[in-house]
């Protein structure tokens, strides 16, 4: 069996001891970086999504499946880093109230910080004091929300009225992504772009910080 499809096997089987050792293998035999993050652990974790929605399987599965997910993305992490890249702006980043899904908002924070941004990552469960406390505190350029569920969403709307409030409408630009999102989402709440995945979450924050 091709080691993409191994990867992509253990991980929905949760085996995190194997996920590591065939990612390592992976990265040995030199394969594209993006192959494996994207044919192998992505894919095998969507895969996870479909039969979680189906009741094929249950909560402590994803919840292994998610594990076996972060012992391939340590590996992979140094490799979506690049190195000596100066610092281009600040981005906030964080999982909306009540939303306690990291994976993507993890992968994005990578790809950003490998893109030479500086990140401050939130965590997850961020609520929208904290978003916009942190922003003004830190003076970021672009704050990034995460939501993995239809009923954390409108939390994006409550960081982004705070802002109104606070003065920050304007200054700061809103990034907002994750599996439920759209473009037209993003525009009903005021947010200044929706991004897709990691790589368009790093074109958006270039464009929107005036780098191209
Ligand atoms: Co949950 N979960 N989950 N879950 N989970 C989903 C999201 C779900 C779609 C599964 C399903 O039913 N098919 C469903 C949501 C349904 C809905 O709202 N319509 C669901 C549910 C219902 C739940 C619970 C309510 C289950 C329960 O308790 N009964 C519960 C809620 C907990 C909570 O948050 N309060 C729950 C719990 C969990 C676990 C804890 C077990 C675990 C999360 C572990 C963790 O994150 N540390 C988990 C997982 C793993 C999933 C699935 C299977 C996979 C999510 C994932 O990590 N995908 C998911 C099904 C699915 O999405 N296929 C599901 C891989 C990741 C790389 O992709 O996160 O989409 P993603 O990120 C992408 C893009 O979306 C984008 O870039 C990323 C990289 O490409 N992106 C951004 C994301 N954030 C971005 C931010 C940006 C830009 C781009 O800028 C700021």
């Amino acid at each position: 069996m091709d080691i993409i499809r191994q990867l992509s096997e253990n991980l929905q089987s949760g085996n995190a001891r194997k996920v590591a050792e065939i990612t390592q293998q992976a990265i040995s035999a030199k394969l594209d970086t993006k192959k494996i993050l994207d044919k192998g652990l992505i894919a095998g974790m969507t895969i996870v999504g479909e039969r979680f929605k189906c009741h094929e399987i249950f909560l402590p599965d994803v919840l292994l499946a998610a594990k076996a997910m972060y012992a391939g993305m340590d590996l992979l992490k140094p490799l979506l880093l690049k190195e000596g890249i100066p610092t281009i702006g600040k981005v906030l980043i964080g999982s909306v109230q009540g939303d306690l899904h990291d994976i993507g908002k993890n992968l994005v924070a990578i790809m950003l910080k490998g893109a030479g941004f500086e990140v401050i990552d939130l965590g997850n469960d961020v609520s929208p004091q904290k978003f916009i406390d942190t922003a003004e505190k830190e003076n970021v350029d672009v704050i990034g929300m995460s939501a993995l569920l239809t009923t954390t969403m409108p939390m994006m709307k409550k960081v982004v009225e705070l802002a109104r409030e606070r003065g920050l409408y304007g200054k700061k630009k809103f990034i907002v992504g994750g599996a439920p999102l759209s473009s037209e989402y993003a525009k009903e709440i005021g947010a200044d772009a929706y991004c897709f995945d990691g790589v368009s979450a790093v074109e958006t924050v270039k464009r929107l910080v005036g780098i191209f």
